[in-house]
């Protein structure tokens, strides 16, 4: 009895190693929390000018300060006086595949005289479709099938990014993209200003605000064959970051702490060890009480037979459809089917406690 008993409990022990723990708890990093990132609304879109006022809407819950920072060489306390002050807000705006930072930081020794790697740097790592896996030459299981350069131009920061943003930037480009896709630092893919008034050796304020583009694939070959993480409210995606912190341009290539929001040194190159980010809903006190608002596609151009989506905001009641060819319809997602090759003003009207709203589209609905 007790063999078959420890026999069964063996197999459910190979079983639960087979099946493993949770995806989701395999493929993120601190999977209790969720950090939060700031729905900005489209007509208040940060402007990158190191000017951080178009960042006070964003609520204090969502700022990441050094205190949820981990020292993972054991070399200071986060508390340490000459560990950087930083507060970090993340923030997108819904309909745009950007990622908006606002990043300041106060430290008592700015390094940045150097051209190189020695530098006061903030690494942020991004994986936007949380496919997780090795995002680094050094990592990837393929380095000793195809050799480190040959992985490097193929597979390197492809489907999560790595930037190595040099805080202050003087006299060299404000990141190294690390990999060969160094297209995925400029415009239209990213853009950063930052303000400071220190001299290297100097303590003080840092401002850096910029955004960036995520990918789910970003080649060596350019933007051509790019995949842009699509970026949804309530979206869940995989983002770290790292303070790398230098305190003496004579201590060479070692610096003087290393800072992770992920608890795993090794973040830098491995996607399944990044912390989950929630694309937030804009706050209540930002969202308009009632907005009509809806899309269209059409299902069967044979048939001229069109489908509607209502994407209004808001408490709603009634919907009133009026299609343009004197039909009309009180469904929230009606299916028309019209009679005539034509285009249409296609009308919707909601109504609820807050009153009513209209949206018109002029001709965009079109069938032959
Ligand atoms: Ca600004
Ligand atoms: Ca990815
Ligand atoms: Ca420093």
């Amino acid at each position: 009895m007790n063999f078959i008993l420890s026999r069964a409990a063996c197999l459910l022990g190979v079983c639960a190693f087979i099946l493993g723990a949770p995806p989701q708890a395999r493929a993120l990093d601190r999977t209790n929390e969720v950090f939060k990132i700031f729905q900005f609304p489209a007509d208040q879109i940060p402007r990158i000018d190191g000017d951080t006022n178009d960042w006070n809407m964003v609520p204090e819950s969502y700022v990441i300060g050094t205190d949820q920072l981990v020292e993972d060489f054991g070399k200071h306390q986060v508390t340490d006086a000459s560990t950087p002050k930083i507060r970090l807000k993340v923030g997108w705006v819904k309909g745009l595949n950007r990622l908006y930072f606002l990043y300041e930081a106060d430290d008592d020794y700015w390094d940045f005289s150097e051209p190189g790697l020695h530098n006061d740097t903030f690494e942020l790592v991004v994986d936007g479709d949380l496919s997780g896996g090795p995002l680094i030459e050094k990592f990837s299981p393929a380095k000793p099938l195809i050799g480190q350069w040959e992985t490097y131009f193929t597979l390197h920061g492809t489907q999560a990014q790595n930037y190595h943003i040099f805080t202050p930037s003087a006299g060299k480009d404000w990141c190294m993209a690390w990999g060969p896709a160094q297209w995925t630092k400029e415009l239209p893919y990213a853009n950063a200003a930052q303000k400071y008034d220190f001299k290297p050796g100097e303590p003080g304020h840092y401002v850096l605000e910029f955004w960036i583009t995520p990918f789910d694939y970003a080649g060596a070959e350019g933007p051509q064959r790019a995949v842009e993480s699509v970026l949804k409210e309530n979206k869940l995606i995989g983002m770290s970051f790292a303070l790398i912190d230098y305190d003496d341009v004579r201590s060479g290539d070692t610096n003087n702490g290393f800072w992770n929001l992920s608890r795993h040194h090794t973040m830098y190159g491995q996607a399944d060890q990044l912390c989950g980010f929630k694309l937030m809903p804009l706050e209540p006190a930002l969202q308009k009480k009632l907005a009509a608002q809806w899309s269209f596609q059409v299902v069967d151009m044979d048939r001229r037979l069109v489908a509607f989506k209502d994407l209004s905001v808001g408490e709603i009641k009634s919907w009133h459809w009026d299609f343009g060819d004197g039909e009309t319809s009180t469904d929230a997602n009606p299916i028309h089917t019209y009679k005539n090759p034509d285009h249409y003003v296609v009308v919707l009207e909601v109504e609820g406690p807050a009153g009513k709203s209209r949206r018109a589209k002029v001709w965009d609905v079109a069938v032959k």
